[in-house]
């Protein structure tokens, strides 16, 4: 069977059909899936596959270096990753024992995952092993567009300022609170400044790079002005025209490219049953 494409949304995405993902790649599929990743704005979705915690990591690493949850990694994390598979981070609103059985509020605001770190995460693939029968989708919003459809006078506005990226923001702004009650200096202290517009290294292209999440300031600007272009950019990035809504289905796997989406969890599904996501991380590599 040959893999076949098709756009998620117009101009975006790529759904990719004719590939058993469970099964190791060739050469020739491992590099077709790295430039369709590259050519579908980041966001590629492969439906009906039946992955086990080894496979879903095997495929992780055709985009490159797996994370790991280590010793020294956040400590309020720690009880989501799948016991015996360090590299699988549980998304859940599913209890066992009186457990969670995964972080149930990650990413319900829009976001880049990480981006208080220097190197952030370059992207994530987050497969629903269980989704409940209506609700829980997931919203990306393309970061290439939202730049490109910027007048070129805000695009010169924009070129060479910098934002800060806290994971304070996201604590101050979002259900992360209870995870770091007590803790907020440990936050606060994890943070980074990067460039409001990026060039993405493998496509050329350029795109946004703040969120409402984890973006706290612009840089050397006074608060009022900082506070007025992030809120306009927001609102800019989350129109229904840069946004793909996912609606999941059991045994999709969808991977997004921290660098040039947001994406924001919809909360919405609670009461209709259980949501559970496994989720592998690919490292990015310092020089990008
Ligand atoms: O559960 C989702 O839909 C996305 C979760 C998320 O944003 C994340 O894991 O970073």
């Amino acid at each position: 069977m040959s893999i076949s494409y098709s756009s998620l949304a117009p101009g975006f995405g790529l759904r990719i059909d004719g590939l058993d993902i469970s099964q190791p790649l060739t050469q020739e599929q491992s590099q077709a899936m790295r430039d369709a990743w590259s050519r579908a704005n980041g966001v590629l979705l492969f439906r009906n596959q039946n992955l086990s915690p080894e496979q879903h990591v095997a495929f992780t690493a055709h985009f490159g270096d797996v994370y790991r949850q280590g010793a020294a990694n956040n400590k309020a994390l720690a009880p989501y990753y799948l016991p015996g598979h360090p590299e699988i981070f549980r998304v859940s609103n599913k209890v066992i024992d009186g457990q969670p059985a995964g972080r149930e509020d990650a990413g319900t605001y829009w976001h880049s995952d990480g981006s208080w770190q220097a190197n952030p995460p370059l992207g994530s693939l987050l497969y629903a092993v269980e989704i409940p029968p209506v609700g829980g989708d997931t919203m990306f919003a393309d970061m290439y567009r939202a730049y490109d459809n910027l007048s070129d006078t805000f695009k010169l506005m924009l070129e060479g300022l910098e934002a800060e990226h806290s994971l304070a923001a996201a604590v101050l702004r979002t259900s992360y609170a209870k995870e770091y009650a007590g803790r907020l200096d440990e936050a606060a202290a994890k943070k980074a400044t990067h460039s409001i517009v990026k060039t993405h290294p493998q496509s050329g292209r350029k795109c946004l790079f703040v969120n409402p999440g984890f973006t706290s300031h612009i840089v050397g600007i006074p608060q009022d002005e900082s506070s007025a272009i992030l809120n306009f950019l927001y609102a800019h990035i989350v129109k229904a025209e840069n946004v793909y809504r996912h609606r999941w289905q059991k045994n999709d796997l969808i991977m997004w490219d921290n660098r040039c989406n947001l994406n924001y969890a919809v909360a919405d599904y609670k009461k209709e049953g259980v949501r559970y996501m496994h989720r592998t991380t690919v490292k990015q590599r310092a020089e990008v």
